[in-house]
């Protein structure tokens, strides 16, 4: 081996490269003549294998020529590559027609949660009657959730109420929003108009009825000479607007610790108005809230004093007003976010 041959050899690489590129079909063959060629296994790298061989003054003189050779190459098949690119982008062009009228993706549209949309109407209504809107917080003490409200520490109806706890001494989830009604009655003096929407917590077994956390409207209103009837009128009106100016209406007595005299409000099955379905029990009636007196004991908690002042209060589950509104049989489909779900009240 000396330096004539390993320049001819070289000389020869080239030529056969070059024409190689000018001969392709395709890129893919360019990518195969490279690797083939300039690869690390390639046939450059076989012919200086030849330099070791070589008088050392030799070796500077093919290493350039070989950087030359390489470089040709390369500026070669780069070439070649552009020629064959631009014309498979054309042949692509051809083929695959683009269809212009094909409907874009359309963006899908945020809309309120079927519960909050139907808070919102309950508070529009009670905002009609000058119910002004508060909200308290979800982790309660249990002075304020359950002590205040006329529920003593061992007092049996706390089992009314299955409590979910937080660690803290007396932290607990609020389990009704009526603690934020007392925070009202601490802050404001009378007249009190106030409705405290808001999230509220159970330990419940949970199935299509219950969920362990719910969606609560609370009313209370404080005033002198505020009677019964002024309740019975004020729920008549707010279930007209709710359920139809001709969905009838009942109250029967009923019984929570904070209200003394306790009344259930229910209207006419609006699945079979009043033909007994088992949506309504086989009773012809559904029950949409609870309601009352509020307790002299609970007002004077409050601050204020029974003797001047009498209120009233109700309470409803947000969840069971909108299932009635708009039909929905399982509770949880509320919490799972299935927009299937949700994307149907629009
Ligand atoms: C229901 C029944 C009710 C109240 C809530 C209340 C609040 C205060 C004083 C007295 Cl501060 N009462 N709230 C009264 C009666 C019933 O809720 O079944 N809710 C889902």
């Amino acid at each position: 081996m000396d330096l004539a041959q390993l320049t001819s050899d070289l000389d020869a690489l080239r030529d056969r490269a070059l024409a190689a590129a000018d001969a392709a079909p395709d890129t893919a063959a360019l990518d195969a003549l490279h690797l083939e060629v300039l690869g690390k296994k390639g046939e450059l790298t076989s012919v200086l294998r030849g330099i070791g061989a070589l008088p050392a003054e030799d070796r500077p003189k093919v290493g350039a020529a070989a950087n030359e050779v390489r470089q040709t190459i390369e500026t070669a098949l780069d070439t070649a590559r552009t020629r064959l690119g631009g014309a498979e982008l054309e042949a692509r062009l051809a083929a695959e027609a683009v269809d212009v009228t094909t409907p874009g993706r359309p963006i899908r549209r945020g809309s309120l949660h079927p519960i909050i949309e139907t808070a919102r109407e309950i508070a529009d209504v009670f905002a009609q009657f000058g119910f002004v809107v508060y909200e308290g917080p979800e982790i309660e003490d249990d002075l304020t959730n359950f002590q205040m409200l006329n529920i003593p520490l061992d007092h049996p109806a706390r089992d009314l109420w299955d409590t979910l706890y937080v660690d803290g001494e007396g932290q607990l989830l609020r389990t009704h929003t009526s603690p934020g009604q007392i925070r009202v009655m601490e802050r404001e003096r009378p007249p009190i108009r106030a409705l405290l929407p808001g999230r509220c917590f159970r330990y419940e077994a949970v199935d299509a009825s219950h969920a362990s956390e719910f969606f609560q409207v609370e009313g209370l209103m404080v005033d002198e000479d505020t009677s019964m009837a002024d309740l019975k009128g004020l729920l008549d009106q707010f279930a007209h607007a709710m359920f139809g100016a001709d969905r009838p209406t009942r109250f029967r007595p009923g019984y929570y610790p904070f209200t003394e005299p306790s009344v259930a409000f229910d209207i006419l099955c609006v699945i079979c108005d009043g033909a007994k379905c088992p949506a309504c029990s086989r009773t012809g009636w559904m029950t949409i809230l609870g309601a009352g007196m509020v307790h002299p004991v609970v007002l004077r908690y409050g601050g204020i004093d029974p003797e001047r002042y009498q209120g009233f209060a109700f309470g409803m589950g947000v969840d069971r007003i909108s299932n009635l509104r708009h039909r929905v049989a399982d509770l949880r489909l509320y919490m799972e976010n299935d927009l299937r779900f949700l994307g149907g009240f629009r």
